[in-house]
């Protein structure tokens, strides 16, 4: 773990340096409060600090206030080194943010055991933060084919309707449906399903732009969501989706298999009335009529107006 020390006077410093080499730190070093407020400001700031109060300048109470009026995360735990130990001068220190502080000359040893403690708080935030973003992953995404899922990507699309008409910008969206897919898991079994699943998701992730959006909307049909797109872009973007499955079948345990998909294409109109489900419904129809005309095919939206 990585310790910022802020400490003007350089033996002082320099001390601090050893006995932090010594316990096993990386240190990064400050020699006033301004250099420490703008290393903390960096993109993987140590999240532990020692600073010393006494600093020309920014004294260290001074960048603990910044520290804490920042906010944000993960958390920075900060040690204030004090000459002052009467009560008021370490209610200010806490007051402005400090975690704990030190009087000087301080006890090697209790300065170990601090910074201890220090870490599991730390520590313990960072893993609490990775729990989180893991959960907010789990929330958002499909487990078997780790795209985005039904209700996020429909949340995607409501912003993305939103702000295609905030800027007058064009908006389609694609459903796309593999064809007899019962078939597969019928005549191969649910778990080779499970990877001609996880196989068209890739494929199809792989025919879209970076900045559309696809997800696993039901079973094994797709949502796609293509912003700035009009029909006939869209029509082309389906059309390469499409071939990304049709042109190679499926490598499966045990032999390979041929997989196609249909899609329906929507473009959101200027009409007040269209909203999410308009188009979803209108994309939704289109794709019943590209299963009607045989499959493996692309179909539009009829126009509203
Ligand atoms: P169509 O061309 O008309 O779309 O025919 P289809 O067979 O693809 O459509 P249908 O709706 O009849 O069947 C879809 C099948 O997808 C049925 C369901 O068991 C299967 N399925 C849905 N989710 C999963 C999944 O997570 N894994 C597997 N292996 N199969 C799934
Ligand atoms: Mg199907």
């Amino acid at each position: 773990m990585n310790i910022l020390v802020a400490e003007d006077d350089p033996v002082s410093r320099r001390l601090l340096e050893t006995r932090l080499a010594r316990w096993g730190y990386q240190t990064t070093s400050a020699s006033n409060g301004e250099e420490a407020w703008r290393l903390l400001q960096l993109e993987d700031a140590p999240r532990l600090v020692i600073l010393d109060w006494m600093m020309p300048g920014m004294d260290g109470v001074e960048v603990c206030r910044k520290v804490r009026t920042r906010g944000g995360e993960p958390y920075t735990y900060i040690i204030l080194l004090t000459a002052k130990d009467s009560k008021d001068d370490v209610i200010l220190g806490l007051e402005a943010g400090a975690d704990d502080y030190l009087t000087k000359p301080f006890n090697a040893h209790e300065l170990e055991v601090r910074l201890r403690a220090g870490r599991r708080i730390v520590d313990l935030q960072a893993e609490l933060i990775r729990a989180r973003e893991e959960l907010r992953i789990q929330a958002t995404h499909d487990a078997l084919t780790g795209l985005w899922n039904r209700a996020a990507i429909r949340d995607i699309l409501c912003r993305q309707i939103a702000r295609a008409r905030r800027e007058g910008s064009h908006l389609c969206i694609s459903i796309a449906d593999l064809d007899h897919f019962k078939n597969i898991n019928d005549t191969m079994g649910h778990a080779t399903g499970d990877l001609v699943l996880q196989e068209a998701a890739q494929r199809l992730s792989s025919a879209i732009r970076q900045y559309d959006f696809i997800g696993r909307y039901g079973g094994e049909e797709f949502l796609v969501v293509l912003p700035g797109c009009d029909e006939s872009v869209a029509e082309k973007q389906a059309e390469r989706m499409r071939k990304s499955l049709g042109e190679m079948p499926f490598l499966v345990p045990g032999g390979s298999v041929s997989v196609t998909v249909s899609l329906g294409i929507s473009a959101l109109t200027d009409s007040d009335s269209m909203d999410v489900e308009s188009l979803l419904h209108a994309a939704d129809v289109a794709l019943y009529k590209a299963k009607s005309d045989g499959r493996n095919c692309v179909r539009r939206a009829f126009r509203q107006k």
